[in-house]
């Protein structure tokens, strides 16, 4: 059984059964009961005396066999996955400074620089100087900057770090001594510390958690503002979104993963070979789509229709039309090579890091990338001519979406209102209390949460009570495929004071129509354009990032990413709620750091709410708190 908010789905799932192919709902199915001392997080695996598990309620062993207590053990799994979200963006973020590093020394001819503005503006905030440099040197030192913030031997901030935060944030974080200087090498401190018989101090473990996840921040504004750089900053766009997208008359090619290095690759070439696509048969040319992270990579600057999110990435495959799926990284579910298997699909892997048996692989590197992207494009051309007409159901449901709200993008919106001071008319909204408050939604799907159920319910409850809503990665998918992406959202679900707003911004704007309630600011990596919105606020009026009227959410998160995300959010201020209680409930002492402690240390800290009606209420009244802390309520 399926498990979809969005009911159009369920066709596709029932196609699923009736062809008697498993889906991830099934194999969840399958998995019950799970693990309840995973669940809990007092299992351990780090050495060979065990596996050793803790008895939570009983009286069964309270350590392992080294004398580990569930506080260690607890802290050690947790921090040991933020070190692996923290590997994952860093990665993504170094794979893109390496290419620009290669841009500027004239080594590869597949990628240029492209926002020659927003190159200089990093530069600026780098504290680079640029007079008298040219394009290429000023390109090569915003690289090697961002290239030391994963190698510094000194112990100064990463500059992405330094240079993006409050002032009297980055003083709290160092206070702490958890100002990170160098992201590879926390990721080596949280796999060293928490071998066998190293760290033994659960709080002492959590605060190097904090540190490392800084890591997965820096290497998110290294990812944003230089895929920015090499492929242009997003301004508003309009497309569309859900299975819908899927168009029975053209050759279809789903992107899937994370890193833009590819897609934008795959986008152009497939301009190109629009003309081989229609002799094949398909009169609608080639039609792109887009799944998980990288759709959103390429529905924010292309304006390319993003067909999923995470958890329904196998349906895209179920509708019989898709020729080919080309994945990168991440979030890539190894189970698409089977279900490609059962139709013509083929599902091409393109990185040396991420290879599935089943798969065909065909390697895009910065030397190769527009070749290989040629080769890749037609043979899902020659797909086409096996499509099984047969076997082809596309649900019809796509709903309009406008996106590419970066932050350069609100801010130059803006400005149309106030040339001098462009964050004055929010801010003023905020004070009347035209705006409440903003909820910055990101995060993923999961399986054991009815698909963008939590996404949606909490978002129309927020917008009603004038609460402004962001979103990123799967999220945002959520939001636009169930359309609350577009200005017909405004009117149907904006509070009255919230729908004024939005109006009046969309006639500035020159779009005619108000802006949409939920502005899609683009994949995971790009929550940091949430937080340079955060910090410019909180420059203007002059606080640190806990006094704002902001908070996160991520009600279906499954990512070891969103856990190092939520971190960090919770590290930098911001109180965070999670749909969902990830395996720490054997620890109290965790518990505690991860609410209470934080929140005296930091500002930040997490919510746990599995009813999203409830969380929806938990944050607006953290909103009024902020509110009132600040002098602006009612
Ligand atoms: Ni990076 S991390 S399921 S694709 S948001 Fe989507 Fe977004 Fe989570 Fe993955
Ligand atoms: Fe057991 Fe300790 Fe080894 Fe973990 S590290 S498996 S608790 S003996």
């Amino acid at each position: 059984m399926g498990n979809c908010y969005d009911t159009s789905n369920n066709c596709l799932i029932n196609k699923a059964h009736d062809e008697n192919i498993d889906l991830v709902w099934d194999r969840y199915e399958k998995m019950k009961p799970q693990c309840g001392f995973g669940e809990m997080g007092i299992c351990c695996r780090i050495c060979l005396k065990g596996p050793c598990r803790i008895d939570p309620y009983g009286d069964g062993p309270k350590e392992g066999i080294c004398g580990a207590d569930a506080d260690t053990i607890v802290a050690r799994n947790l921090v040991r996955m933020i070190a692996s979200g923290t590997a994952s963006h860093s990665l993504h973020g170094k794979e893109i400074a390496k290419t620009l590093l290669h841009v500027a020394k004239g080594e590869t001819d597949n990628y240029k620089v492209k926002d020659i503005r927003k190159l200089k503006n990093i530069a600026e905030k780098l504290n680079i100087d640029t007079e008298g440099k040219t394009i290429n040197q000023i390109t090569e030192e915003v690289a090697m900057a961002s290239l030391m913030d994963y190698s510094r031997l000194e112990n100064t901030p990463c500059n992405w770090l330094s240079n993006t935060l409050t002032k009297s944030r980055l003083k709290k974080l160092t206070d702490l001594g958890v100002a990170l200087n160098n992201i590879e090498s926390s990721v080596t401190d949280i796999m060293s510390r928490t071998h066998m018989g190293t760290d033994a101090d659960a709080i002492n473990i959590l605060l190097a958690g904090l540190k490392c996840a800084l890591g997965d921040y820096v290497g998110m504004q290294i990812s944003t503002n230089l895929s920015d750089t090499l492929f242009g900053t997003p301004e508003p766009i309009i497309s569309e979104s859900n299975l819908g997208v899927i168009n029975e008359n053209a050759v279809n090619i789903a992107v899937h993963g994370h890193n833009p290095l590819l897609s934008e690759i795959i986008v152009d070439v497939a301009d190109e070979m629009e003309e081989e696509a229609i002799k094949a048969g398909a009169k609608d040319g080639i039609n792109i789509v887009g799944v998980c992270c990288t759709g959103n990579e390429v529905l924010l600057r292309r304006g390319i229709p993003l067909a999923t999110n995470f958890l329904s990435q196998e349906l895209a495959i179920l509708t019989g039309a898709l020729e080919a799926m080309v994945v990168d990284v991440q979030c890539i579910m190894p189970s698409l090579a089977k279900i490609a298997s059962c139709y013509h699909t083929e599902l091409f892997t393109t990185m040396p890091d991420a290879k599935i048996s089943g798969a065909t692989h065909i390697e895009l590197n910065e030397k190769n990338s527009v070749e290989n992207a040629r080769v890749i494009i037609k043979k899902a051309i020659e797909k086409y001519k096996m499509r099984d007409k047969n076997k082809v159901l596309i649900p019809k449901r796509k709903s309009k979406v406008i996106a590419g709200f970066s932050t350069e993008s609100i801010i130059k919106l803006l400005s149309k209102i106030d040339k001098e001071r462009p964050l004055k008319p929010i801010i003023d909204n905020i004070v009347n209390g035209n705006i409440k408050g903003v909820v910055l939604f990101a995060g993923c799907n999961n399986v054991k949460i009815m698909q963008d159920n939590n996404f949606v319910t909490m978002a129309k409850k927020l917008l009603d009570n004038n609460i402004l809503i962001l979103a990123t990665g799967c999220a945002a998918g959520a939001y636009a495929k169930n359309e609350l992406m577009n200005s017909e959202a405004t009117f149907k679900y904006a509070g009255e004071k919230l729908k004024e707003v939005l109006t009046l911004l969309g006639k500035e704007a020159g779009l005619d129509v108000p802006l949409p309630p939920v502005l899609h600011m683009g994949s995971c990596v790009d929550n940091s354009r949430g937080v340079d919105l955060a910090v410019a606020l909180a420059n203007e009026l002059g606080v640190d990032l806990d006094q704002l009227p902001l908070v996160a959410s991520a009600p279906e998160l499954m990512s070891e990413k969103a856990i190092s995300i939520g971190t960090w959010v919770a590290t930098i201020g911001l109180p965070v709620h999670i749909g969902m209680l990830p395996p720490v409930g054997g620890s109290q002492l965790t518990i505690d750091v991860l609410t209470s402690k934080l929140k005296e240390l930091l500002g930040g800290y997490f919510i746990v709410e599995e009813n999203p009606i409830k969380a929806a209420n938990k944050l607006i009244g953290i909103i009024k708190e902020k509110r009132v802390d600040l002098g602006i309520e009612p």
